[in-house]
């Protein structure tokens, strides 16, 4: 059962590999939601440590450095930087930020590992291992690649299939490679600590088991994992990048990354007491009292690291709480694909901040909307396009924008009297009085979607109450009720500030600036659905637009980008493999002496229709001028190679090609992505210059 009436609550969010920047996918399965659940909690005045970071070390972090040609520090160190940015800059607003590379992370875990091995915890076994010999290094979890068991995916990891979601084992694999050297790896016995998993199976059964109110999608997961049966886990590897292992004659072994990651919201929260007291002094009280509610925020992918391996871990050890609850997402797809970063197929926190400044709540309003909480979902531009000019500047922002504006009209700018009440005005106060509960229900229980969607049912409310009620007729006749109307309005657009501020923060500081609650006047949640938010003649500012609409030109923009980065991503990778081609089979200088090359002039070149590939060119060559049909159209336009000097083949056989006569060949040398560079002489030659 969950706890109730907690004192204060732990809230964690996954504590990201910093192997790479963040996209949306991050966002809408862990970070918004997280973030909304920890704004809600403040607001409602709740004690909150709200804690994350990246892990930086692992497998993913040594890999990322050897394609970027880095060392594992300077990788985790840049995207350390690049990652606290853009979540702060997003106002993910948490209580510490911190590293698993910090020294009191290292501290932390290497202590409670100390602690399991002296309790007897551990498992100590040789056993053989995957070794590839021309790297010289044991292969864990992702330094191994192979075929799936389960579904046959030829590129599953050692430690899990991304494809179907199991959680594997180096030795399951079939036909498995290195991935360092894509070489097929031999055995070696290594010595490594096991956490035996198997005997705790009944009392981790038994601990899910008490949780019934857990989603779905994570339970099920959960359960699918004790039913196969658990097995005994490695909690060490053989890397020469993590943390020590704390025994002795380990040299070259480091703590298993996932046993130490979660181990690290423990170190953040010492890392946030330290930062703000100078002291951890008083963490305890975060992980060890029963009074405190412990919640992580993670993706789909995490679900047995946090459900099982880490209450284990902690069980283990004995004086920890459990985690109460595991929020974990499913996964949000991108315009018809799933979002993946080695195909460069995502959308960029950090190039989103840059491309639509000032509309961090646009996106955090979208991907809540849309948010995959109990199945995957997908995000497209044009329905971010269609959200935000049909929901938020047509609801949300028209409804704010008439109360201010009518206010400014008819009532000085001040909140107008409550005068007599209709029953129509008993009727709306009635319903915003209950909102907040509503919200907060949905909200208390991670369904975000549900509280979205409310809180623009009470914009909906609003807007509804003005095109009933017409004050803009109204004023000719009966000033007094005009008031009246105003003054409820207004009382509606002060709550929709209050809650949707765990949404979206920003737009809520806009909206209390322009009605003067802010700083000393700040309301919080239990103000929300109250008729006396706003007091009588408590002056309001101009209004000012809380949202603008999005133009095709930008968002068709964005689809190109997509494409077009997703491209350049594919010419990259397959410039990577690619080799110098063998020379050609010996030939005789006669052979050599039949072909006619000469140096020629591109005069004019034009696309050739109905056809992809051609261009049609006059070229120059001394004696005369020739027609070529040329296949680069894919490569130059038109205009950008009229007046090129070129190498041309001038006694190739005419050919015909959609009906033309091409005759002769302009020579292209091809580079490694595939793009294609003309060969030119290395100064002004004549036309008609032979070449020998
Ligand atoms: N670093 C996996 C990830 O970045 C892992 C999460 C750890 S949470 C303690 O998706
Ligand atoms: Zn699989």
């Amino acid at each position: 059962m969950p706890i109730t009436n907690p004192k204060r609550y732990t809230v964690t969010a996954a504590l990201i590999y910093a192997n790479g920047p963040i996209h949306i996918g991050h966002l809408a399965g862990c970070y918004i939601p997280a973030d909304t659940y920890v704004r809600y909690l403040r607001s409602k005045g709740e004690d909150v440590a709200f804690i994350s970071g990246t892990d930086e070390h692992g497998v993913p972090i040594t890999i990322r450095a050897k394609k970027e040609g880095m060392t594992p520090q300077q990788v985790v160190d840049k995207y350390y930087d690049q990652i606290n940015k853009s979540f702060a800059d997003l106002g993910i607003s948490f209580d510490v930020y911190s590293r698993t590379s910090k020294p009191i992370h290292h501290q932390t875990s290497q202590e409670i590992f100390k602690d399991l091995y002296d309790k007897g915890v551990f498992v100590e076994e040789v056993t053989e291992q995957y070794y590839d010999e021309t790297a010289q290094q044991f292969l864990a979890d992702r330094y191994i690649v192979g075929t799936c068991p389960v579904c046959a995916n030829p590129n599953a990891y050692g430690d899990q299939c991304e494809r179907c979601g199991s959680s594997l084992s180096p030795l399951e694999l079939k036909e498995p490679r290195s991935m360092l050297s894509g070489a097929k790896p031999v055995m070696k016995s290594t010595k490594n600590w096991f956490l035996p998993l198997d005997k705790m199976q009944a009392e981790v059964q038994a601990y899910v088991n008490s949780h019934p109110e857990w989603k779905s999608n994570v339970a099920g997961q959960v359960q699918s994992w004790l039913k196969e049966g658990l097995k005994p886990r490695a909690m060490t590897r053989d890397l020469d990048w993590g943390i020590q292992v704390p025994l002795p004659d380990t040299e070259g072994k480091v703590l298993y990354v996932w046993f130490e990651a979660p181990i690290g919201y423990i170190s953040a929260t010492k890392d946030w007491l330290i930062q703000k007291n100078g002291t951890d002094e008083g963490w305890e009280q975060w992980w060890k009292q029963d009074d405190s509610k412990l919640v992580h925020f993670i993706g789909k992918d995490n679900i047995v690291f946090h459900c099982i391996i880490f209450p284990a871990t902690l069980m283990a050890e004995g004086s920890f709480i459990l985690p109460d609850n595991v929020p974990a997402n499913e996964f949000m797809n991108l315009e018809g694909d799933k979002i993946s970063t080695s195909r460069n197929w995502a959308v960029w926190l950090h190039e989103y901040l840059e491309e639509f400044p000032g509309k961090q709540d646009v996106l955090r309003y979208v991907l809540t909307a849309n948010a995959p909480e109990t199945k995957d979902s997908e995000f497209t531009w044009k329905d971010f396009q269609t959200r935000n000019n049909s929901e938020l500047v047509g609801i949300y922002g028209n409804f704010v924008n008439r109360a201010v504006v009518l206010t400014h009209k008819f009532c000085e700018g001040k909140v107008p009297a409550l005068g007599e009440l209709t029953e129509q005005d008993q009727a709306v106060l009635a319903e915003l009085a209950a909102f907040p509960a509503r919200i907060g229900e949905a909200m208390e229980n991670y369904r975000f979607r549900e509280a979205l969607a409310l809180i623009m049912d009470l914009a909906r409310l609003g807007n509804k109450y003005l095109a009933d009620t017409q004050p803009w007729h109204v004023i000719k006749t009966d000033p007094a009720r005009v008031g009246t109307i105003l003054n409820i309005a207004l009382q509606i657009t002060a709550s929709l500030a209050i809650v949707s501020e765990p949404i979206m923060p920003f737009t809520s500081e806009k909206l209390r600036k322009q009605l003067g609650i802010e700083g000393d006047q700040l309301k919080k949640w239990a103000d929300a659905g109250k008729r006396t938010v706003l007091a009588e003649g408590h002056p309001i500012a101009e209004a000012t637009l809380l949202f603008e609409k999005l133009e095709d030109s930008v968002i068709e923009k964005q689809v190109q980008k997509l494409h077009d980065d997703k491209r350049m991503n594919e010419l990259a990778a397959a410039a990577e493999g690619k080799e110098v081609p063998e020379v050609k089979a010996e030939i005789q200088y006669d052979d050599f002496a039949k072909i006619d090359i000469r140096v020629a002039t591109i005069l004019e070149a034009e696309n050739v229709p109905k056809s992809k590939k051609l261009l049609k060119l006059k070229v120059d060559i001394g004696s005369e001028q020739r027609t070529v049909l040329s296949g680069i159209s894919e490569h130059f336009k038109p205009e950008e190679i009229v007046g090129k000097k070129v190498l041309y083949l001038a006694n190739l056989a005419p050919r015909k090609m959609m009906g033309m006569e091409s005759q002769g060949m302009i020579l292209m040398a091809e580079d490694k992505d595939g793009s294609l560079a003309f060969v030119q002489p290395g100064k002004d030659v004549w036309n008609g210059a032979t070449v020998s």
